[in-house]
Order: C-alpha cells, then structure tokens, then sequence
C-alpha cells in the first residue's frame, strides 16, 4: 500500500500544481476564424484591492470583444472564470495567453494589463473572481452576462 502511494504522490502533486485545462465550446475553432476582430468592442476592467470595476457587465453573443483587464491596485490580481471562458470562442492567434490552457484563470500582474479577445457563444449569466487568496472574500468577485 505504501509503495503504492509513493508512485501516485507525484501525479498528485502535478495535478494540484496546474489548473486543469478548459476545452473550447463545439464550433470555437470556425466561429473564431470567421469572426471579425477588427471590430471588437473594448470592454475595460479594473482590478484593485479588492475590487473588479464594473463588477458586473454585459456582452452579446455573437459579437467579438477585447476584454481590458487593468490592475491598477498594488498587488497582483486574476480574472477567473472558467464558466465565461468555457463557452467562448478566442482569437485564433491567443496561443500561449489563452485562459483555457490556465483552468480559465487571466493572471494580471499589479499595474500590468492583459487583453483577451473573445467572441461569446452562449447566452447566460457567469460568475468570475480573483483566485488570490482571500480576494474574492474581501470583494473581488462579479458576474458577465452574456444576452
Ligand atoms: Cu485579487
């Protein structure tokens, strides 16, 4: 039994470590490709202690948008939301910065900014907050809706 432990300690740990990837909704790849980005609207949130603003905010479905994501507080923040992030389609050169490869988590380093360009599939109401410890009590949570 203890030898058996031994071998899964390490799988264990790799599977604290990283957050489990997020898979892009059926149809991302193609929606993404045939979106125009050239005329995303900017959506702009701040991030501070401990506070996103707005805290809650609308996109369309089916409309292409640069989510700003601006830390102007003095420590550094996320932006999670790995429902939104699970049913969007990203601009097809997101590469290395997707949020799906991070569990849907946007890292934004204080009085840094990080842009994801996204194209809502699906029409609801998600939840997001800052996965820092204790950020998301103090405050920093909120909601997107997607009409
Ligand atoms: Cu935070």
């Amino acid at each position: 039994m203890r030898r058996q432990l031994a071998h899964l300690l390490p799988l264990l740990l790799a599977a604290c470590a990283a957050p489990a990837a997020i898979r892009p909704p059926p149809g991302a790849a193609e929606q993404a490709a045939a979106a125009d980005w050239s005329h995303a609207t900017t959506v702009t949130v701040t991030l501070d202690e401990f506070e996103f603003t707005p805290a809650q905010f609308t996109l369309h479905a089916g409309q292409p948008v640069r989510l700003r994501l601006e830390n102007v507080g003095s420590r550094s923040h996320d932006f999670t939301a790995p429902g939104l992030f699970g049913t969007v389609a990203l601009r097809p050169d997101t590469g290395q910065a997707s949020p799906l490869a991070n569990g849907g988590i946007v890292e934004v380093p204080f009085s840094q900014t990080r842009e994801v360009f996204l194209l809502p599939m699906q029409r609801g109401s998600f939840d997001f907050f800052c996965g820092k410890p204790l950020h998301a009590t103090l405050g920093m949570r909120g909601r997107v809706i997607v009409d």
